[in-house]
């Protein structure tokens, strides 16, 4: 089976990404080990990290935040990270190449349930004139990722990754700790019948999105003439690799009750990463009226709308906000 490094080399990764992108993961590889201890991983600290070592009461968001953070730090590949969990962005090496954007922990509410949870994360260049804790640098379009990708704490730990030339699934082997080929270029189906949406939002969705789902829910007794099944992870990361595995449809849509944060997906975290895998797998993702890796960033914790999966999905869905 492919290590990880192999499929990287023969997509034409830079050897230097690949070397980040593998400290990345090895951050990430700690944090599947606190996940899996649980509500133990606070009591216990890890003996895999001396930089978390004695920090108990803490909330595994934070941990692997801290995790992260660290490893990145000391890498020198990387000038300047922003994370879901730091109000800043913080700066790195003055020579790294990169900057990476990551929430460290999607769906943290999940780990209270034992529930599926991930890191999601993106890489882009780094600019030469940049000083490493200037924002600025960050507000870049998705279309400017080089490379994308989440690991899924789940049964089995999964990563699926792409750096532009398709999205492709690993399992974490944990007798070795590399992470193995399981799924080379996975295509999202363009069709559907299922979605994953919070419906308990819907009178506080636009019209066209309520709509949509109103018509969604008639099945074959209303305009779509077939019946959708539908499934909610809660956590972005859970959701989007069923969709990424085998088709769908995600929103996160619009809340009219505070008109200035426009939905609840932060644009740098979690959309432009998994928009940029979804199409990389031949999905789409729009905001309902644009492409979301063309959106430009006015600030780094921005939120955005979200309608991502099976391409003919999200148009149908698409076309309710032209009418
Ligand atoms: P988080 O980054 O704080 O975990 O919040 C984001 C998560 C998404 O993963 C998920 O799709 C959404 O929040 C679910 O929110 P809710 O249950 O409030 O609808
Ligand atoms: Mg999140």
């Amino acid at each position: 089976m492919k290590r990880l490094n192999s499929q990287l080399q023969e997509d034409g990764a830079p050897m230097e990404l690949i070397l980040l992108i593998r400290t990345l993961l090895a951050g990430c590889k700690e944090i599947s080990f606190r996940v899996s201890q649980g509500a133990l991983a606070g009591v216990l600290g890890s003996l895999l990290s001396e930089n978390v070592q004695g920090e108990t009461q803490k909330k595994l968001d934070v941990i692997s935040n801290q995790i992260l953070k660290d490893i990145l730090k000391e890498s020198g590949y990387v000038k300047a990270i922003s994370s879901e969990e730091e109000d800043d962005v913080v700066g790195c090496h003055p020579e790294g190449k990169y900057l990476v954007s990551f929430d460290p922990l999607d769906g943290s509410s999940n780990t209270d349930i034992n529930s599926l949870i991930g890191t999601i994360f993106s890489i882009t260049h780094a600019p030469q004139w940049m000083e490493p804790d200037d924002p600025s640098a960050f507000l870049q379009p998705g279309t400017q990722i080089v490379a994308a990708g989440y690991v899924l704490y789940g049964p089995s730990t999964m990563l699926a990754m792409s750096t532009g030339r398709g999205t492709h699934l690993y399992t974490l082997d944990k007798t070795h700790g590399g992470f193995l080929l399981t799924k080379p270029n996975i295509t999202v189906p363009e069709q559907t019948k299922e979605f994953a949406i919070n419906s308990s939002n819907q009178r506080h969705w636009e019209e066209p999105m309520q709509k949509y789902v109103t018509d969604l829910l008639l099945g074959d007794e209303g305009p779509r003439g077939k019946n959708f099944n539908m499934r909610w992870v809660g956590a972005m990361v859970g959701d989007i690799h069923r969709v990424l595995s085998r088709g769908g449809i995600f929103a996160y849509p619009f809340d009219q009750r505070n008109p200035k944060i426009p939905g609840k997906l932060r644009l740098l975290y979690e959309a432009n990463p998994m928009s940029f895998l979804i199409e990389q797998a031949g999905g789409a993702a729009s905001t309902g009226d644009t492409r979301i890796l063309e959106v430009m960033p006015r600030e780094i914790h921005q939120r955005v709308p979200v309608i991502m999966g099976s391409k003919e999905e999200v148009e149908t869905c698409m076309s309710y906000y032209e009418k």
